[in-house]
């Protein structure tokens, strides 16, 4: 019995209301420990007067439920029930039997054996509870409907495609294929996004994501110089007002990149204060430790010798102070006027873990305002649960789903492999509401990582990848070119151009990927709430079966990493089919037959 490894919290993904009238209540326990767990709950003034014959003493009303396993990361076991409290209001316990026999109610008091009396008396002891005390529709966290049925299309504006000459820099060089840096310009722009939707479409593409457009001096144009007008070198507002209209023609949604937490060293107001130091208005605008100020730091050589906060170190773009509200405000109607003048979808929020929670607060009760389903995304690698309350984000960047992804198909621990795939997804579903789950924006690569063909050494491993990504809850996102297999390594390598003249071999690989957003938008709704059942195997470490049922409606995935193909009569058996059943594989680039094994490297859905 390990009592150390039970966890409870009544809040985030431990007790949260998906509705609004009910409630999900979640345990962690330690693997294997646990025989079963019950939910003594009820309303906290539910209370009633034993019979005369039985003392008539007045007694807490509660009522017991099972709670059932939901998965396991390999150390912990998940534990979940859904219950709704009759009046919104909700006090409980757990009764807790463990392998060894022995029992305990466990609450905010801790881990208490279940005492003789507590067995014997229909409910347990009303102050070691927990307490959800009330069930407000507005905490309820709600993202846009529309983003679980999204497939999103992410575009480097300046590698995508040049759509008009006239507003190339100097030295735009010609379009090309192969390696790129950070310092060269090739002369992508609005209207070659534009012309280029028609192609997104085809896809199956729904929302369109953008890295940033405003005026900057670099290719990125993460270094911000002017929020207010788009870079020359994209194009003019009406360039975007045509572009966002182009896209809601063709039923796609476009989320632009906001940069909040730093600017440019060419912003405006950090000019100012460059030239008038503390003289300047807009001093309290960035975060100076000292004057006078060195914007180049005291060229010591030490990247950390600059006297203002930056984004990161080398970079020396000054970080923004959001805690002044002359800069929220300024920052606001920035996000207030794509909304209102050019009626954009959403806001990719860049760097976001750094700024603020008052300030995204404010940002999302504003955006809101305006536009009620527009999608808020914080880029955060890492835990966000701080942001997704319900107040602040819609999502986030779900890289660590793609990460599980990459190193299931990558990791040379064969003792791990599918079953450690099934328990890092386990874990992050665990980790957040489920309402959180179906509106993450899920992804394998983008502008700051690798490309998928580059990391999983080729088009097949990719092709696992993509079928993974594409069955995940969540709205799934590829990055320009993916389509198409498009190479690179990390950054600057990972924004190369375009490719406009694919080879036979770049269409067979669209034409899979095609498959596979047709697969995702018929099924979207199954993705993003069905229920997960997965099959691994010791015998066979690559092969791992997801059974995803949904309603009427139902899915298997199976993905086979493994160079040897796995027999027809083990991944059937597997899955508890017949073996002569034949099975019509739904990405046809991979056709199984009745007696087919399961490809080496291959997948199949079904
Ligand atoms: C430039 C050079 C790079 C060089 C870098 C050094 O191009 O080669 O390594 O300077 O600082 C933008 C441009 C980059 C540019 C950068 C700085 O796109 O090309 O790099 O500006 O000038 C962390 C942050 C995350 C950030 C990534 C890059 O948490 O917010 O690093 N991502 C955003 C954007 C970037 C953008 C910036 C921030 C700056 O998406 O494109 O860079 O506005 C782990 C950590 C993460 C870490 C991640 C990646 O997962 O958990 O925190 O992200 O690795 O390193
Ligand atoms: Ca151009």
């Amino acid at each position: 019995m390990n009592g150390a490894a039970i966890y409870h919290r009544a809040t985030d993904s431990f007790c949260y209301s998906p509705d609004g009238t009910s409630l999900v209540i979640r345990l962690q326990s330690a693997v294997d420990d646990i025989v079963s767990i019950q939910l003594w709950a009820g309303d906290p003034h539910d209370w009633g007067r034993r019979p005369e014959a039985d003392g008539g003493a007045w007694h807490w009303r509660c009522a017991s439920q099972e709670l059932q396993k939901i998965g396991s990361d390999g150390m912990r076991d998940f534990w979940e029930i859904r219950w709704t409290p009759p009046y919104k209001r909700a006090r409980y316990f757990f009764r807790i039997t463990f392998r060894d026999g022995s029992r305990y109610d466990y609450g905010e008091k801790g881990l208490l054996p279940t005492s003789p009396k507590a067995e014997a008396s229909p409910t347990g002891d009303y102050w070691n509870a927990f307490v959800f005390p009330y069930i407000n529709e507005v905490d309820v966290f709600k993202a846009p409907d529309w983003v679980a049925g999204t497939v999103w299309y992410q575009i480097f504006p300046e590698r995508f495609r040049n759509g008009n000459k006239a507003n190339d820099p100097a030295g735009t060089k010609s379009w090309k294929r192969g390696p790129v840096t950070n310092h060269e310009w090739y002369g992508g722009d609005l209207q070659g996004i534009i012309d280029g939707l028609d192609h997104i479409a085809s896809l199956g593409c729904t929302g369109i994501y953008l890295t940033p457009i405003f005026a900057s001096p670099s290719v990125h144009k993460y270094d911000t110089e002017d929020y207010l007008r788009i870079d020359p070198a994209f194009g003019t507002d009406e360039d975007l007002k045509n572009l966002v209209q182009a896209c809601h023609t063709r039923g796609i949604r476009l989320m632009l990149d906001a940069v909040f937490n730093h600017c440019g060293k060419t912003f405006g107001p950090w000019l100012d204060v460059v030239e008038k130091g503390e003289a300047s208005a807009y001093k309290d605008w960035f975060h100076i430790n000292a004057f006078p100020l060195f914007p180049k730091g005291k060229d010591t050589g030490d990247s950390r010798d600059a006297n203002f906060e930056t984004f990161a170190f080398t970079t020396r773009m000054p970080k923004l102070n959001t805690a002044n509200p002359e800069v929220r405000e300024y920052l606001l109607k920035v996000a207030e006027r794509y909304i209102q003048e050019f009626d954009i979808d959403g806001w990719r929020l860049d760097v976001s873990n750094e700024i603020d929670h008052v300030f995204w607060r404010e940002f999302r009760r504003r955006v809101k305002a305006l536009k009620p389903d527009a999608y808020i995304v914080g880029e955060i690698w890492h835990d966000a649960m701080p942001w997704l309350r319900g107040d602040q984000y819609d999502a986030v960047m779900n890289y660590p789903f793609g990460n599980a992804i990459v190193d299931f198909l990558l990791t040379k621990d064969w003792s791990k492999t599918a079953s450690d795939f099934v328990y890092r997804i386990s874990e992050i579903s665990f980790m957040y509401p489920d309402r959180v789950i179906r509106s993450a924006f899920n992804l394998l690569d983008s502008h700051d990582t690798d490309r998928i063909v580059h990391l999983l050494g080729g088009r097949a491993m990719a092709k696992l990848a993509l079928t993974m990504l594409f069955t995940l809850p969540g709205s799934p996102c590829i990055y320009y070119g993916t389509e198409y297999a498009l190479e690179g390594g990390g950054d600057p390598d990972n924004r190369r151009c375009m490719i406009w003249d694919p080879t036979p071999e770049e269409e067979a690989f669209a034409r899979f990927v095609r498959s596979l957003i047709a697969l995702r938008r018929e099924h979207w709704s199954l993705c993003a709430d069905g229920r997960r059942q997965y099959v691994t195997d010791p015998a066979h470490p690559g092969f791992l079966g997801i059974t995803i049922h949904h309603d009427t409606d139902r899915l298997r995935v199976l993905i086979n990493r493994d160079e040897k193909p796995i027999p027809a009569t083990v991944w059937k058996g597997l899955l508890g089919l017949d073996p002569s059943e034949s099975v019509q594989n739904l990405l046809a680039e991979s056709p199984l037959g009745p007696e087919d094994a399961l490809p080496g490297r291959g997948a199949a859905v079904f």
